[in-house]
Protein backbone atom coordinates (compact mmCIF):
# COMPACT_ATOMS: atom_id res chain seq x y z
CA UNK A 1 0.00 0.00 0.00
CA UNK A 2 1.11 3.71 -0.93
CA UNK A 3 1.67 5.07 2.34
CA UNK A 4 2.72 8.58 4.03
CA UNK A 5 2.82 10.42 7.76
CA UNK A 6 1.15 13.63 8.65
CA UNK A 7 -0.46 15.78 10.84
CA UNK A 8 -4.05 16.18 10.90
CA UNK A 9 -5.80 19.43 10.65
CA UNK A 10 -8.75 20.34 12.76
CA UNK A 11 -11.52 20.88 9.77
CA UNK A 12 -12.16 24.88 10.84
CA UNK A 13 -8.62 25.49 10.01
CA UNK A 14 -8.88 22.80 6.77
CA UNK A 15 -12.11 25.28 5.97
CA UNK A 16 -9.99 28.24 6.50
CA UNK A 17 -7.09 27.26 4.39
CA UNK A 18 -9.24 26.15 1.38
CA UNK A 19 -10.92 29.42 1.19
CA UNK A 20 -7.42 30.60 0.43
CA UNK A 21 -8.07 28.90 -3.08
CA UNK A 22 -7.83 31.58 -6.06
CA UNK A 23 -7.72 31.20 -10.03
CA UNK A 24 -3.98 30.75 -10.73
CA UNK A 25 -3.71 29.10 -13.86
CA UNK A 26 -2.72 25.29 -14.41
CA UNK A 27 -2.99 25.23 -10.39
CA UNK A 28 -4.40 22.33 -8.87
CA UNK A 29 -5.90 22.89 -5.71
CA UNK A 30 -5.68 20.34 -2.37
CA UNK A 31 -9.19 19.77 -1.88
CA UNK A 32 -9.70 21.37 1.74
CA UNK A 33 -10.78 18.27 3.51
CA UNK A 34 -7.11 16.99 2.57
CA UNK A 35 -5.08 19.38 3.38
CA UNK A 36 -2.51 17.82 5.91
CA UNK A 37 1.22 18.49 7.13
CA UNK A 38 3.27 15.84 5.40
CA UNK A 39 6.26 14.38 7.90
CA UNK A 40 7.13 11.60 5.58
CA UNK A 41 6.16 10.19 2.65
CA UNK A 42 7.07 6.56 2.10
CA UNK A 43 5.59 4.88 -1.20
CA UNK A 44 4.36 1.27 -1.45
CA UNK A 45 5.07 -0.42 1.53
CA UNK A 46 4.19 -4.06 2.04
CA UNK A 47 1.97 -5.55 4.48
CA UNK A 48 4.41 -7.18 6.57
CA UNK A 49 6.67 -3.86 6.84
CA UNK A 50 3.49 -1.96 7.58
CA UNK A 51 3.19 -4.03 10.86
CA UNK A 52 6.52 -3.55 11.90
CA UNK A 53 6.43 0.43 10.96
CA UNK A 54 3.39 1.02 13.19
CA UNK A 55 5.15 -0.75 16.23
CA UNK A 56 8.32 1.97 15.44
CA UNK A 57 6.33 4.51 15.43
CA UNK A 58 4.22 3.51 18.28
CA UNK A 59 7.29 4.01 19.99
CA UNK A 60 7.81 7.45 19.30
CA UNK A 61 7.16 9.60 22.66
CA UNK A 62 8.03 13.02 21.77
CA UNK A 63 5.92 15.56 23.42
CA UNK A 64 2.80 17.57 22.02
CA UNK A 65 3.10 20.79 21.26
CA UNK A 66 1.82 23.91 19.26
CA UNK A 67 2.70 25.33 15.53
CA UNK A 68 2.00 29.17 14.08
CA UNK A 69 1.53 30.26 10.62
CA UNK A 70 4.02 32.13 9.24
CA UNK A 71 3.04 33.50 4.91
CA UNK A 72 2.63 31.64 1.76
CA UNK A 73 5.44 30.28 0.06
CA UNK A 74 6.83 28.36 -2.99
CA UNK A 75 8.65 25.44 -4.09
CA UNK A 76 11.42 25.08 -5.68
CA UNK A 77 11.05 29.05 -6.14
CA UNK A 78 9.38 32.32 -6.95
CA UNK A 79 10.50 32.27 -10.68
CA UNK A 80 9.44 28.74 -11.14
CA UNK A 81 6.92 27.96 -8.64
CA UNK A 82 5.69 24.48 -8.25
CA UNK A 83 3.79 23.90 -5.23
CA UNK A 84 2.51 26.54 -3.25
CA UNK A 85 2.43 26.26 0.39
CA UNK A 86 1.52 27.71 3.91
CA UNK A 87 4.95 27.94 6.07
CA UNK A 88 5.06 27.03 10.29
CA UNK A 89 6.96 29.42 12.26
CA UNK A 90 10.42 27.34 13.00
CA UNK A 91 9.46 24.75 16.18
CA UNK A 92 12.03 22.26 17.72
CA UNK A 93 9.59 19.81 18.71
CA UNK A 94 8.34 19.90 15.28
CA UNK A 95 11.80 19.15 13.91
CA UNK A 96 12.41 16.46 16.22
CA UNK A 97 9.15 14.85 15.69
CA UNK A 98 10.04 14.61 11.96
CA UNK A 99 13.56 13.40 12.78
CA UNK A 100 12.25 10.98 15.02
CA UNK A 101 9.55 9.51 12.25
CA UNK A 102 12.31 9.41 9.54
CA UNK A 103 14.32 7.38 12.04
CA UNK A 104 11.27 4.71 12.89
CA UNK A 105 10.92 4.39 8.48
CA UNK A 106 14.56 3.88 7.94
CA UNK A 107 14.43 1.55 10.43
CA UNK A 108 11.97 -0.71 8.47
CA UNK A 109 14.36 -0.27 5.59
CA UNK A 110 12.15 2.00 3.86
CA UNK A 111 13.77 4.49 1.52
CA UNK A 112 14.02 8.31 2.27
CA UNK A 113 14.77 11.40 0.60
CA UNK A 114 17.64 12.80 1.44
CA UNK A 115 16.61 16.45 1.26
CA UNK A 116 15.86 18.17 5.02
CA UNK A 117 12.60 18.10 6.37
CA UNK A 118 11.06 21.28 5.29
CA UNK A 119 7.94 22.33 7.51
CA UNK A 120 5.17 23.36 4.80
CA UNK A 121 1.50 22.76 4.00
CA UNK A 122 0.38 21.99 0.40
CA UNK A 123 -2.17 23.93 -1.29
CA UNK A 124 -1.57 24.07 -4.79
CA UNK A 125 0.41 21.67 -7.35
CA UNK A 126 1.49 24.21 -10.69
CA UNK A 127 0.81 21.77 -14.15
CA UNK A 128 3.24 24.86 -15.46
CA UNK A 129 4.91 27.33 -13.03
CA UNK A 130 2.08 30.53 -13.18
CA UNK A 131 4.95 33.08 -12.02
CA UNK A 132 3.53 36.30 -12.18
CA UNK A 133 -0.05 34.88 -10.18
CA UNK A 134 1.68 33.08 -8.18
CA UNK A 135 3.68 35.26 -7.37
CA UNK A 136 0.82 37.97 -6.65
CA UNK A 137 -0.61 35.27 -4.25
CA UNK A 138 1.87 35.02 -2.22
CA UNK A 139 2.66 38.89 -1.74
CA UNK A 140 -0.97 38.42 -1.05
CA UNK A 141 -0.75 36.00 1.70
CA UNK A 142 2.54 37.33 3.60
CA UNK A 143 1.10 36.61 6.98
CA UNK A 144 -2.11 34.88 7.36
CA UNK A 145 -4.06 34.86 10.29
CA UNK A 146 -5.16 32.25 11.36
CA UNK A 147 -5.00 30.18 14.64
CA UNK A 148 -2.01 28.15 16.19
CA UNK A 149 -2.37 24.25 15.09
CA UNK A 150 -2.32 22.02 18.65
CA UNK A 151 -0.05 19.00 17.24
CA UNK A 152 -1.05 16.31 19.48
CA UNK A 153 -0.55 13.48 17.80
CA UNK A 154 0.44 12.24 14.02
CA UNK A 155 -1.18 9.56 11.90
CA UNK A 156 -0.28 7.03 9.05
CA UNK A 157 -2.29 7.31 6.46
CA UNK A 158 -2.99 5.50 3.18
CA UNK A 159 -2.93 7.21 -0.67
CA UNK A 160 -5.44 5.57 -2.82
CA UNK A 161 -4.65 7.09 -6.37
CA UNK A 162 -7.88 7.39 -8.53
CA UNK A 163 -8.64 9.10 -11.53
CA UNK A 164 -10.54 11.40 -9.27
CA UNK A 165 -7.12 12.04 -7.14
CA UNK A 166 -5.86 10.77 -4.02
CA UNK A 167 -7.74 9.73 -1.44
CA UNK A 168 -6.51 9.68 2.21
CA UNK A 169 -7.52 7.33 4.88
CA UNK A 170 -6.14 7.26 8.23
CA UNK A 171 -4.45 3.51 8.88
CA UNK A 172 -3.32 4.46 12.60
CA UNK A 173 -3.09 7.32 15.09
CA UNK A 174 -0.10 8.03 17.28
CA UNK A 175 -0.64 10.10 20.34
CA UNK A 176 2.09 12.58 21.64
CA UNK A 177 2.73 12.41 24.91
CA UNK A 178 1.19 15.48 27.03
CA UNK A 179 3.54 18.59 27.09
CA UNK A 180 4.89 17.89 30.73
CA UNK A 181 5.10 14.59 30.47
CA UNK A 182 8.62 12.91 30.26
CA UNK A 183 9.40 11.53 27.22
P1 LIG B 1 3.45 17.67 0.56
O1 LIG B 1 2.22 18.00 -0.19
O2 LIG B 1 3.43 18.14 1.96
O3 LIG B 1 4.71 17.96 -0.16
C1 LIG B 1 0.88 12.46 0.31
O4 LIG B 1 1.01 12.07 -1.00
C2 LIG B 1 1.87 13.53 0.65
O5 LIG B 1 3.20 13.03 0.55
C3 LIG B 1 1.81 14.68 -0.30
O6 LIG B 1 0.86 15.61 0.17
C4 LIG B 1 3.21 15.22 -0.30
O7 LIG B 1 3.39 16.13 0.72
C5 LIG B 1 4.07 14.06 0.11
N1 LIG B 1 4.98 13.59 -0.90
C6 LIG B 1 6.33 13.73 -0.86
N2 LIG B 1 6.89 13.14 -1.91
C7 LIG B 1 5.90 12.63 -2.64
C8 LIG B 1 5.87 11.91 -3.88
N3 LIG B 1 6.98 11.58 -4.55
N4 LIG B 1 4.67 11.56 -4.35
C9 LIG B 1 3.53 11.89 -3.69
N5 LIG B 1 3.51 12.55 -2.53
C10 LIG B 1 4.69 12.91 -2.00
Amino acid sequence: MRLFIAIELPAELKRSLGRLQTDIPGARWVPAEQIHLTLAFLGEVEQGVVERLTGELARIHTSAFELSFSGAGCFPNRKRPRVIWIGLEPEPRLEELAARVNEAVLACDIPQEERPFSAHITLARLKFPASRESGAFLDQHQKENLPPLSVREFILFQSRLTPQGAVHTPIKNFALAASGDNN
